[in-house]
């Protein structure tokens, strides 16, 4: 397997339901105002800027046992599936402006409709593998590998709006980087499924190169297969990226960021990226927001090959004096 690389579409997912602060789904508006398309084009790919998806109020969307508005989380799960799965059929490398953490649902799946082999990467300072039953908040957003996991079918009940989907990965196809507040449940569900994970202890202790190293081998050392990301910016340190809804101390540095999504780019074999919950209602100022959206531009544009070293392109000599 080797990843398209020849044109990248974009897709903004506007949607803030999968949690309780508005303004995670103006996301997308300002991860472009901070000059995505601008930034993607100076890397050698065509850029196909497919807008923003609109997601439809459904009314007396009632929360199912707790979990808080499951048919408006599900419909537009289900919309967000369909226009990735096309995307990726049509050849395009795609990304995803979210948004909240639980379109990672719809992304996946439509990734996983045509890449059933596809592998997951997940950083996060969460693990986003509550159940319906574990989950302290009953925020979809803290709960989308939960229904992704085959491992998990029979401890999932029936969710109303999620009828569409069935779970299709296994628990040995993911690997999480940044981790550092995972809710007891989820501990025990990654404990007992023995998923790979990288908590920032992880990052202290072995170095980020050793964490990519290990992360890579462990899901592309049997086979080559493409790669999905799924990167919430509050896995970095809230310093970096104040502009989310659930900032944790003690994340990623800058430099870590960059070099998890280098190191993706360099397999060759991303083939869809989230970046979800930068919300610009919740930076204390402009200079937050901008920082917070500017860092998402920082880590699309290093997945997709832009370099700290630099890059030659056309130039072939050395400028003559003249
Ligand atoms: B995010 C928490 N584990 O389930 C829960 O931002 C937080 O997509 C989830 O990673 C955070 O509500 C979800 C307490
Ligand atoms: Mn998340
Ligand atoms: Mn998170
Ligand atoms: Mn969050």
């Amino acid at each position: 397997y080797t990843a398209s690389t020849g044109s990248v579409a974009v897709l903004g997912a506007p949607f803030s339901r999968g949690q309780k602060r508005r303004g995670v789904e103006h996301g997308p508006k300002v991860i472009r105002d901070a000059g995505l398309i601008e930034r993607l084009s100076g890397l050698d790919y065509s850029i196909h800027d497919f807008g923003d998806l609109k997601f439809h109020h459904i009314e007396n969307d009632e929360p199912y046992m707790e979990v808080k508005f499951p048919r408006t989380v599900g419909a537009a799960n289900k919309k967000l599936s369909g226009a990735v799965s096309r995307a990726i059929g049509a050849g395009h490398t795609l990304v995803m402006l979210g948004g909240d953490h639980s379109l990672g649902i719809g992304s996946v799946e439509g990734h996983a409709q045509q890449c059933p082999d596809l592998c997951l990467i997940w950083v996060d300072a969460h693990a986003d593998i509550n159940t319906p039953m574990t989950s302290p908040s009953g925020n979809l957003h803290g709960q989308p590998v939960a229904f992704m996991l085959k491992e998990l079918q029979d401890k999932m009940p029936d969710i109303p709006g999620f009828s569409w989907m069935k779970p299709f990965l296994s628990s040995s196809d993911l690997v999480y980087i940044g981790l550092r507040d995972v809710d007891p449940g989820e501990h025990h569900i990654l404990k007992s499924l023995g998923i790979q994970y990288f908590t920032m202890r992880d990052i202290d202790r072995l170095g980020i190169q050793r964490v990519m190293e290990v992360t890579l081998d462990h899901l592309l050392a049997r086979k080559q297969r493409p790669i999905h990301l799924s990167f919430d910016i509050d896995a970095f340190d809230p310093s970096l990226a104040p502009a989310t809804g659930t900032p944790v101390n003690g994340g990623l540095t800058y430099r870590e960021g960059i070099y998890i999504t280098e190191e993706i780019h360099n397999t060759g074999l991303l083939s869809v990226m989230d970046l979800v919950e930068v919300n610009p209602i919740l930076g204390a100022n402009p200079e937050a927001v901008e920082a917070t959206a500017s860092l998402a531009v920082d880590v699309i544009a290093s997945s997709l090959g832009q370099t700290r070293e630099g890059a030659h392109g056309v130039i072939d000599e050395i400028p003559s004096v003249k």
